[in-house]
């Protein structure tokens, strides 16, 4: 690893880049078209998506904060602050500020893809805490989730907010949360975000904000796309569809195609028919009692849940 800074080393996994033409074109000439959510992010992908979390409909971010900091003392209270924070898919190190400000952990590892990004985010922020090791690392948390325990035998506690696990099929949430639990080790923990079942009126709303924010973003996969791979998409030919599927108990994105088009990924033509629709992205909503099943079903011991006045959104600490 690299010294950036006195409290701060930077390891560079150095992710591999996927074949997207490769994936794209499977993925778009399947019988129902789907496109991987993590096209949504590029650069104006993460600033659309931070503008959603500011909309008034979409309440699961602000709803997260202030639970995170209503039960941060009880949370420490469970866990000691002799700990090390491992967040993977960390971002720009947001959420994590609520924890280092109330604990004072002895570490923090952030995982994240993007390397400009996490350079960014953990060398503003290691010198505003400089009791605390940041252990920056650049990798891809789906494909790399076992990392040498550099913690001086503390216990690390494994940060996943945001329902991101909410955006993963039932099929592979399980494998996933055992690749969390790997990551925390045998003495460690799991804090993670789970959006709740409510009002499909409420979860509607959330994605299809007035503003256009939440159209914009689910638009941008092709506007992401057409730059990184030369799809040919008419943007202005698709609109975007958000509603939540009761029996799947899920929010399901999709592109809608107004007009017949034909766009290419590598060698290969596609032709989208006017009507057809391209699957984005599923948001799986849970109970809580679920959410702690499927936390057991993955060698989790489920500790503590807390949720909101409104039953919008939990957080679960678990004991791996
Ligand atoms: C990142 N993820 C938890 C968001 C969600 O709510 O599933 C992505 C998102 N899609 C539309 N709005 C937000």
């Amino acid at each position: 690893p690299q010294q950036l800074l006195p409290n701060l080393t930077f390891l560079d996994l150095q992710p591999p880049m996927t074949d997207a033409a490769r994936e794209v074109a499977t993925s778009l000439s399947a019988p129902r078209p789907t496109l991987d959510p993590k096209y949504f992010y590029d650069e104006r992908g993460s600033a659309l998506f931070d503008a959603i979390t500011r909309t008034p409909e979409y309440y699961p971010t602000r709803t997260e904060a202030s639970l995170l900091a209503d039960h941060a003392d009880a949370m420490a209270a469970e866990l000691g602050s002799d700990l090390v924070i491992a967040e993977p898919g960390a971002g720009g190190c947001e959420k994590v500020r609520i924890l280092l400000d109330r604990w004072r952990p002895s570490g923090y590892m952030p995982l994240e893809i993007s390397r400009e990004c996490l350079l960014d985010a953990t060398r503003a922020l290691a010198p505003r805490y400089p009791a605390v090791r940041f252990n920056a690392v650049c990798a891809d948390y789906s494909q790399a989730l076992s990392f040498p325990a550099d913690d001086g035998g503390r216990p690390r506690l494994v940060f996943f907010p945001g329902s991101t696990i909410g955006n993963f099929e039932p099929s592979a949430r399980g494998d996933f949360l055992r690749g969390l639990r790997h990551l925390a080790g045998d003495q460690g923990y799991l804090l993670i975000g789970a959006d709740l079942q409510k009002d499909p009126a409420r979860l509607n709303a959330a994605y299809n904000d007035a503003a256009g924010h939440t159209a914009a973003f689910n638009l941008n996969a092709l506007h992401h796309l057409n730059r990184r791979l030369g799809c040919g998409f008419d943007p202005d030919a698709f609109v975007h569809r958000a509603f939540y599927n009761d029996r799947q108990q899920r929010i399901e994105m999709h592109l809608e195609c107004r007009r017949d088009q034909s766009i290419t990924v590598g060698d290969r033509r596609i032709d989208l028919p006017a009507g057809s629709r391209i699957h984005t992205e599923n948001s799986y909503k849970f109970t809580v009692e679920d959410f702690s099943r499927e936390l057991m079903g993955a060698g989790f011991t489920p500790l503590s849940s807390w949720v909101d006045d409104d039953n919008l959104f939990s957080i679960h600490l678990a004991r791996a």
